[in-house]
């Protein structure tokens, strides 16, 4: 994705455009019920409990959520909007609008004979996935942090390794709770498949989270992930990426090689140690990032 490109025309410089909700069709807002009902079944002893308390607290139950009502209830809980764009943004647009905690969605939403399988992020991901937790004010507050480290490591040129990051928490991460594993990350809570899969398949490896290995370790985009980060606490994650110099530790990535995508390292606290079926039978690795 090149940095600094032109927005497409009717699409505004910052690459918002209006969310156009009185638009979306009857039966789109009924696929998105049949969607929520079906994950909230799902997630129920799955999802970690802030989750689930971010949901509750934002009702978006009904329907497609009116993206001006939604950000009316989520600033006066933690200070974010959610803002319509028309797809995937470049990653300086990205980074600038969640350092100034905005939360970018696409408006379309998935296809009715498609409800699982999706090449874009939609609507459900997008909002369903992601803005529950930023009501919680520990990840709100990352994803924050997040977006300014995203605008700094554009500069020092590890925008590879800091995606990472993201991909292995925001959209993937686990967390450790009193009562077991939860899922936290937008890309499984919004997943029927992989809420299960991630949580309690043998296959995929189950590891403690360390800043600098996440950032050694492709993942995958065509597929449930191999390895499963897990994070002691959203309070680690954040005090983890606020204390952190990235400066160095870009320097010092520079230096250790990537990790193979299923490894596991004698320093790491393992979970699980996957059989890594799902991946062997299913679909050999075919783009890694
Ligand atoms: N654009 N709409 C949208 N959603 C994203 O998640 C997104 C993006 N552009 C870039 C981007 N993500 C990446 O920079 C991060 O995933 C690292
Ligand atoms: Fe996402």
């Amino acid at each position: 994705m090149p940095t600094h490109a032109e927005p497409p025309p009717g699409v505004a410089a910052d690459w918002t455009i209006p969310q156009a909700w009185e638009r979306y069709s009857e039966a789109e807002h009924a696929r998105w019920r049949r969607l929520y009902r079906r994950q909230v079944a799902q997630l129920a002893g799955r999802a970690v409990p802030e989750f689930l308390e971010g949901l509750a607290r934002l009702d978006m139950a009904d329907g497609i959520p009116d993206f001006r009502r939604l950000s009316g209830q989520l600033m006066r809980l933690t200070g974010w909007q959610v803002v319509a764009v028309p797809g995937l943004v470049p990653d300086d647009v990205f980074f600038a609008h969640l350092a100034e905690r905005r939360f970018v969605a696409g408006c379309f939403i998935r296809a009715a004979d498609s409800l699982d399988y999706l090449e874009a992020p939609d609507v459900f991901h997008d909002v369903f996935g992601h803005v529950p937790l930023l009501a919680h004010p520990l990840f709100a507050d990352y994803l924050e942090a997040y977006g300014k480290g995203g605008l700094r490591s554009i500069r020092f040129g590890a925008l590879h390794k800091l995606a990472r990051l993201y991909w292995y928490t925001v959209e993937f991460g686990l967390i450790e709770t009193r009562d077991g594993l939860r899922i936290y990350g937008a890309g499984i809570v919004s997943s029927h498949g992989e809420s299960a899969f991630a949580l309690d398949d043998p296959s995929p490896n189950r590891l403690g989270f360390d800043l600098v290995r996440v950032m050694r370790t492709p993942y995958r985009i065509d597929d449930y992930q191999q390895s499963y980060f897990v994070i002691p606490s959203f309070r680690h994650l954040l005090e983890t990426t606020l204390e952190t110099d990235f400066a160095p530790l870009y320097d010092r990535l520079e230096q250790l090689p990537d990790l193979g995508i299923a490894d596991i390292l004698p320093t790491d606290r393992v979970f699980t140690r996957g059989t890594q079926a799902h991946a062997r039978v299913r679909a050999p690795l075919r783009s890694a990032s």
